[in-house]
């Protein structure tokens, strides 16, 4: 049986980007054909709740066990160079692979690329699209939303430690995948100009949340300007980007590395606590329901000095409670701006999808300045 797997959604974005996508299973199992998986291929399904690439389970019959791959294809219109990502990729995860070899269970502590039939990192098929396929982190769940303190603590270990792991990466520097892609000032001066352009002409339904936009540009330069080092970061470590033990509930691999490239430590903690602090999703209309919950943000920053306390400065550390703040500002004006330009960046599932989005974020961000000075408080105390 053919299955269509295109949405409306990933169709207009096929036609932006050129290339065509797949429409079928049947191009599933080409795809997955191109790279060196055992086994008679079974079944695919599209997989997870990410915003940005094509993500498909793929299932083998190997000798009568059935064992399941992670295939994707890298979104084309947000990764300009999807082969110096996959170089990126392929080293962040050689290293991560030689530092952990000999742990226990070190082969589910790291992504692992599975090589293409002609041994490069990627398939590149006839319509332009890149494909990579991973081994399955089995045994493991990624959350939309926390659930609880030790989901928090461990969430941040484990993104605490894959900065400190990486920290000893062999030159040369890492690809920018993404260029200012943590620039928080030219986010805002790109707002502003779609605003002025208005496109889709829908500044109109978005007043309340452009004028708070607008309100509080004087945050945006505060981190870039503080001179903080340089290291090699995830720049996406949202919740979702995790996997949390079944059983022991640690937090085990750090996946997601489309973004992995030099940047600022703190927008990974930041990032960390635009998502894991809340118990509400990053949707969620109900906005009463979106807060900072002073509880997991002490549960993070827990979690994350037990891994970075060793290499972080002082000034680093003195703008960890700011940084929350920040990114979720950031990313508010980032939905706030696709919204305003008709959804062309993150997939989107209902109408005004990425105006509830934005909104949410923006309630995200006055509950954490409300709570900004204990959070610093903490900190302070932690150190
Ligand atoms: P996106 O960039 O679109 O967010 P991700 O790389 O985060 O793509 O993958 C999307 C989802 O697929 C993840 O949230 C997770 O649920 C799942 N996933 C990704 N890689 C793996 C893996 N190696 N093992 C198990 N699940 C994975
Ligand atoms: C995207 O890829 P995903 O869904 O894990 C986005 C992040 C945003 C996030 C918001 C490459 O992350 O920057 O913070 O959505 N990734 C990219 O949920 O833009
Ligand atoms: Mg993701």
């Amino acid at each position: 049986m053919r299955r269509n797997i295109t949405t409306t959604t990933t169709t207009k974005r096929a036609e932006q980007s050129q290339t065509v996508r797949p429409s079928s299973i049947g191009d599933i199992r080409s795809v997955a054909r191109e790279f060196q998986i055992g086994g008679e291929f079974v079944e695919a399904a599209p997989y997870g709740s990410g915003h940005i690439n094509d993500t498909y389970c793929v299932v083998c019959d190997q000798a009568g066990t059935r064992v399941r791959y992670i295939l994707q294809r890298i979104n084309p219109n947000v990764f300009q160079n999807p082969s110096g990502l996959m170089e990126n990729v392929q080293r962040v995860t050689s290293h991560l692979a030689g530092k952990l070899a000999g742990e226990p269970d070190f082969i589910r502590r790291a992504l692992t690329l599975i090589s293409a039939q002609d041994g490069r990192s990627y398939v590149l098929d006839a319509h332009g699209n890149y494909w990579r396929t991973y081994l399955f982190i089995e045994q493991a769940q990624c959350y939309d939303a926390v659930q609880s303190t030790q989901q928090a603590f461990e969430a941040a270990k484990a993104f605490g430690r894959f900065q400190m792991l990486l920290s000893d990466l062999p030159a040369p520097r890492l690809h920018d995948t993404i260029p200012d892609f943590h620039h928080t000032p030219k986010r805002f001066a790109t707002l502003e100009s779609t605003i002025q352009q208005d496109i889709v002409n829908r500044a109109c339904t978005a007043k309340a949340e452009i004028e708070f936009a607008l309100r509080h540009r004087v945050m945006t330069s505060i981190l870039l300007d503080a001179n903080l080092p340089e290291r090699v970061t995830h720049n996406d470590t949202k919740l979702n980007n995790v996997m949390l033990d079944d059983t022991t509930g640690e937090g085990i691999c750090v996946i997601d590395l489309d973004t992995v490239m030099p940047g600022i430590a703190l927008y990974d903690f930041g990032d960390m606590v635009r998502t894991t602090t809340s118990p509400a999703k990053e949707d969620e209309r109900d906005l009463s329901k979106v807060a900072m919950q002073f509880p997991m943000f002490e549960a993070l920053a827990r979690g994350y000095l037990a891994s970075a306390s060793s290499f972080l400065t002082k000034a680093e550390k003195s703008f960890l409670a700011f940084s929350g703040k920040l990114i979720t500002f950031e990313i508010g004006i980032r939905f706030l701006r696709d919204y305003l330009i008709g959804d062309s960046y993150f997939k989107v599932h209902r109408k005004a999808h990425n105006l509830d989005r934005c909104r949410a974020q923006f309630k995200l961000v006055e509950s954490i300045a409300q709570q900004e000075e204990k959070m610093a408080e903490l900190i302070e105390g932690l150190q």
